[in-house]
């Protein structure tokens, strides 16, 4: 299996892949990695990665094109399975590592600061989440996910070790976020976060984590707590659901 890895942070996988069971595959030749540092494919001068989120809000987003353009530089990135670290994806668990040991090819991206530019979901073809809680960064959920895929390719682990044999937030996912440019490849910021009515914004962020959450962890919407508007957005969505 190759592993092609998106990164601001490369120096952090160093000890993951020079240790332990990925060393050992490394070395017999079952599994390659591929480092990348995003920042090396900004088209800046001072080679930033990241910018001040459409809409305002807390902390930085990390900019569409550094991210699809280093993706696109990676020979074979059609056919891999392309997965971004996210708290809004799929949750890890053994199915799900089993599922992607099958895999030839994986691309994992690494997140930082607030997350990146909706419009990077383009290239992406599913998120994989390590847990529900909030993290700096994607690399250290990339490790787990590495080290639990790894164990379930054959030859990675002794015969003595077989992972066959083993067992085992406001409650809501994140609302998609953007950053400059307001429109990238033909792909425009939703306007609502360009008006600059925050009021509006808070609505359309908070039907959009409705909508997310309904789409990928739809048992999570029984646990939060709802408001009467979220309640009826819900209902007008089950409502056209059913026209
Ligand atoms: C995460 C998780 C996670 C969110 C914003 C990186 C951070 C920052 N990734 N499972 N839990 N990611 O917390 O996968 O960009």
């Amino acid at each position: 299996m190759k592993i092609d890895i998106l990164t601001i942070f490369p120096e952090m996988f160093g000890g993951v892949i020079n240790s332990s069971i990925t060393k050992r595959a490394v070395e017999k030749g079952i599994l390659e990695f591929n480092i990348h540092n995003i920042r090396d494919f900004s088209l800046n001068k001072h080679k930033n990665t990241d910018d001040y989120p459409f809409g305002g809000g807390p902390g930085m987003v990390m900019m569409a094109q550094p991210i699809m353009d280093a993706i696109e530089s990676i020979e074979g990135y059609e056919s891999a399975r392309k997965i971004y670290l996210s708290p809004r994806g799929r949750v890890l668990s053994t199915e799900v590592a089993k599922e992607l040991s099958k895999d030839e090819h994986l691309i994992l991206l690494c997140g930082h600061y607030e997350g990146i530019d909706e419009r990077v979901m383009t290239l992406i073809d599913e998120e994989i989440s390590i847990g529900d809680y909030i993290l700096t960064g994607g690399e250290l959920p990339a490790m787990v996910l590495i080290d639990c895929v790894s164990r379930f390719i054959d030859g990675v682990l002794g015969c003595e070790e077989s992972a066959q044999d083993e067992s085992f937030g406001d409650g809501l996912l994140e609302y998609p976020q953007y950053t400059r440019p307001s429109e990238y490849r033909g792909m425009k910021v939703p306007e609502v976060l360009l008006n600059g009515n925050h009021a509006l914004i808070a609505k359309w962020r908070r039907e959009q984590s409705l909508l997310k959450t309904l789409e990928m962890r739809p048992e999570l919407i029984d646990k939060c707590e709802l408001t009467k508007s979220d309640k009826k957005f819900l209902d007008d969505i089950s409502k056209s659901k059913e026209k």
